[in-house]
């Protein structure tokens, strides 16, 4: 096996023998079998229609091999079963090669690598949008340009003219799957969710998938179950017509990576909709659900039919289990008892004026979007620790579960505004794009003069796109840790820097003195 796709990846260049992250080699393998057969799709839809199933297999396969998605071999095997059928119903086309996937000239396999891994992160959100009914032909189409790329030689200008193209439609997908989500359940607004956990049965759901929560919480109407959301999930608090729902209670536990702690001993079941899902311990694994691409050996699933997606067993073990007898009261990791989600760009265009003028007025000196995954590298505390030394007059917007962090500390207000503002998932990265475009605007200047920095975090291939995405809008002076990519070579990152001025972290002393002057 060969894996270098995210932040964790062994010694930070690239695992070998078996996922840091729990993959095996036989599952590592046929995510590249099942890549390279998406390459041969490609190659077979070329100048003709893939079909509405070949194009769904296009997302969902891609999506199934990103970072703690799916560790399942015999579903990938079926996935690739599949996707072999409909590259014969186009005419069939060769796959790539698999022993090529990550070999040649180390500037090209790492040029060839970050359009594929950006692609993995996009399939997550184009499926997501597709699931709500929404699908873009541009979008769609390009993975199938892109893949074909993939399996093509180009030059280094030409790899790099790729990954920028990439990174506009990914805006592009993100703004569709932002268009999914506020148009079926309304434009988030600003809320607090509490961290305890209210006696009685309960279930958590985590992941990504806004659907599967409605669905959920449909199901559990008037059952006496309790639905908390956990991680990425958080956001969905935010929206009306999830937040309806009374039994929609609360948030559990903090970021993924703590989850085989805060998973032992819940008497609870837990629903995975996306990633990111860790080996189970034997301890609470009979207590796990999985849907939608997410699958892990022994885990039961839960299958959609017609759209639809029965949560049944999900319910009748949560009422057997019958959840804590008392109230819980849990907080999260600095102690809060609260957290604040909702800021998404209908918010905080909302007050836009009060923004503008508190900027003018000097009462906000400076914006940071501290956002992006989190991880267990204990270089990570730099993101609580830059956020707690942010200067009073400045506001931290923050998005996806690297917030995890820091995200139930009062950091008090301005002008009425919390001075930490959550924007949602890391798919809300469009939100935070659209409110730096709308401050540009109402400032006349660009994008980069703004008193704004971003300060990104990375671990999976969804921040891989999304940093694509702001490279191809030309934003400057992003800060990236904990580490960077291993799959940037030295020489590529030679070029990041020369155009788009990308600065790894240091110190959250040293770099908020070189940004704050
Ligand atoms: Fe976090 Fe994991 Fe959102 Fe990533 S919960 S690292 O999938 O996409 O952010
Ligand atoms: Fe290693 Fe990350 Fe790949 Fe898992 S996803 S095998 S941890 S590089």
């Amino acid at each position: 096996m060969f894996c270098f796709q995210c932040e964790q990846t062994a010694g930070g260049k690239g695992c070998a023998k078996s996922g840091v992250c729990g993959k095996q080699p036989e599952v590592a393998n046929k995510h590249d079998e099942l890549t390279c057969a998406l390459v041969g799709l490609a190659r077979a839809a070329q100048d003709k229609d893939p079909g509405k199933k070949g194009e769904e297999l296009m997302m969902q396969a891609l999506f199934a091999t990103v970072t703690n998605v799916n560790f399942d071999g015999p579903r990938i095997d079926e996935l690739k079963s599949l996707v072999q059928a409909e590259k014969e119903k186009l005419g069939g086309a060769k796959d790539l090669a698999v022993d090529v996937l990550w070999k040649g000239d180390t500037d090209l396999v790492s040029l060839r690598s970050t359009l594929l891994l950006g692609l993995r992160g996009m399939a997550a959100y184009a499926w997501h949008a597709y699931v709500l009914g929404k699908e873009d032909d541009e979008v769609t189409a390009w993975f199938f340009k892109g893949m074909r790329a993939i399996g093509e030689e180009h030059t280094v200008e030409e790899w790099l003219g790729l990954i920028m193209e990439f990174g506009q439609v990914n805006l592009k997908c993100m703004a569709l799957l932002d268009e999914a989500n506020t148009s079926a359940y309304g434009h988030p607004v600003p809320v607090k969710v509490p961290t305890t956990i209210e006696k009685g049965p309960f279930i958590v759901i985590t992941g990504h998938d806004l659907l599967d929560l409605q669905q959920l919480l449909e199901q559990t109407e008037g059952k006496g179950v309790n639905i908390y959301t956990h991680s990425e999930m958080l956001p969905a608090h935010g929206y009306p017509e999830l937040k309806k729902y009374p039994h929609l209670k609360g948030n559990f536990g903090t970021a993924w990576q703590n989850q085989q702690k805060e998973f032992d001993n819940i008497p609870a079941p837990v629903i995975y909709t996306t990633n990111c899902l860790m080996p189970p311990r034997a301890s609470y694994a009979d207590r796990l659900f999985t849907t939608s691409v997410v699958g892990y050996p022994g885990l039961k699933h839960i299958p959609e039919n017609n759209g639809v997606k029965d949560f049944t067993p999900v319910i009748n073990k949560a009422l057997e289990l019958g959840g804590w007898a008392e109230d819980k009261k849990l907080t999260g990791i600095n102690g809060g008892s609260e957290l604040m989600t909702g800021f998404a760009r209908n918010t905080v265009l909302g007050v836009a004026d009060t923004v503008i003028e508190a900027v003018k007025a000097g009462a906000i000196k400076h914006f940071f979007l501290v956002g992006g995954c989190d991880g267990a590298r204990a270089g990570r505390n730099y993101y609580t620790e830059f956020v707690k030394k942010t200067p009073k007059d400045t506001v931290v917007l923050t998005l996806a579960c690297g917030k995890y962090r820091f995200n139930d500390l009062n950091l008090g207000e301005i002008g009425g505004l919390p001075r930490i503002m959550d924007m949602g998932q890391c798919n809300d990265a469009y939100s935070a794009i659209q409110v730096a475009v709308a401050l540009a605007g109402a400032f006349n200047c660009e994008v980069n003069d703004l008193p704004l920095t971003l300060v990104l975090s990375w671990y999976e291939q969804k921040a891989v796109c999304i940093l694509l995405t702001l490279l191809s809008l030309g934003l400057k002076n992003i800060y990236l840790g904990p580490t960077l990519p291993a799959f940037i070579s030295p020489n590529v990152l030679d070029v990041l820097v020369e155009k788009f001025n990308i600065k790894p972290i240091s110190t959250p002393e040293a770099d908020l003195q070189v940004i704050l002057g």
